[in-house]
């Protein structure tokens, strides 16, 4: 079995980062090693949430898995609480990397053309250094523009995200994915760029009207497992946008809907379905 090492929080509530990659990427047949950056009450949109930092904890958790001579196939990033961890997290890249495990970083950091309360534009570059260490990166209009320091425009052109994209190729990273792109009224999707090829990865599907947390941390989770299960990268990326999509519709007709994140528990059996289309 394929074995993947997730690095960020643990949002005790709000259904994001650890609670949803662990749950999906599991589901996906690929074991989830976590290794959390925080503990939080909730994830940062609600009011009054507590924090726990685990940075000091990184380093000596992550010395017993070097003694314990453990591999990964793959190590997928998202929300890190700080510097130092994003620090760390380069000296983790270093030491579990190599040419078989492929690194997956979703810079984690901002939407709709604001950082996150616990970030500032400085991290915004240490992001962009990290992003450079990656095979893959998945940021949205805003990290990109934060890490590229690229003005945000909430309407764009085709010209626009190529310019991104060729900002985001000068970081580093192997294959740059641009999320939430919308090329024309009511689309939404993914435009990427393999930076060695100059091939381009490019899916559009429906946008469902609404806007829920922790979508981007389900989209990546999903492509993370694809990935990983061996499935092409624009096969991947198609079956996680399908994904999100489809789980936000779900959540929409829940009359008790909840506002803080999405049914993906109702819809793990239709993505594992989905999977066996593509894994025989
Ligand atoms: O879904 C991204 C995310 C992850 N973790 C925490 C967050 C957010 C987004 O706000 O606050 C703690």
């Amino acid at each position: 079995m394929k074995r993947v090492l997730t690095i960020q929080d643990i949002s005790c509530l709000g259904k994001c980062s650890v609670t949803v990659a662990l749950p999906i990427i599991s589901a996906m047949g690929v074991e989830t090693v976590i290794l959390p950056t925080a503990v939080l009450s909730t994830h940062t949109m609600f009011k009054n949430f507590t924090v726990k930092d685990l940075t000091d904890q990184l380093v000596p958790i992550t010395d017993h898995w070097k003694s314990e001579g453990v591999k990964f196939d793959a190590i997928y990033t998202g929300y890190l609480g700080s510097a130092e961890e994003i620090e760390i997290a380069k000296k983790i890249f270093d030491e579990f990397g190599g040419d078989d495990t492929l690194i997956f970083i979703d810079p984690v950091m901002a939407d709709n053309g604001k950082l996150y309360p616990a970030f500032d534009e400085n991290y915004a570059k240490l992001n962009a250094g990290l992003c450079g260490k990656a095979d893959i990166i998945v940021p949205n209009v805003t990290e990109a523009c934060f890490m590229t320091d690229t003005e945000y425009k909430e309407e764009y052109d085709e010209a626009y995200v190529l310019d991104l994209l060729d900002k985001l190729s000068k970081l580093g990273a192997k294959k740059v994915v641009l999320t939430g792109i919308g090329l024309s009224e009511g689309k939404t999707g993914v435009y990427g760029l393999d930076t060695e090829t100059g091939e381009k990865i490019i899916y559009q599907n429906d946008k469902v009207d609404a806007a829920y947390h922790g979508t981007g941390d389900i989209f990546a989770s999903v492509a993370v497992g694809a990935i990983t299960r061996g499935i092409s990268l624009n096969d991947a990326f198609k079956i996680a946008a399908d994904y999100t999509a489809k789980t936000i519709e779900v959540t929409l007709k829940n009359p008790a809907e909840p506002w803080y994140g999405v049914d993906f528990e109702a819809t793990i059996p239709e993505l594992v379905d989905t999977l066996r289309e593509y894994v025989k």
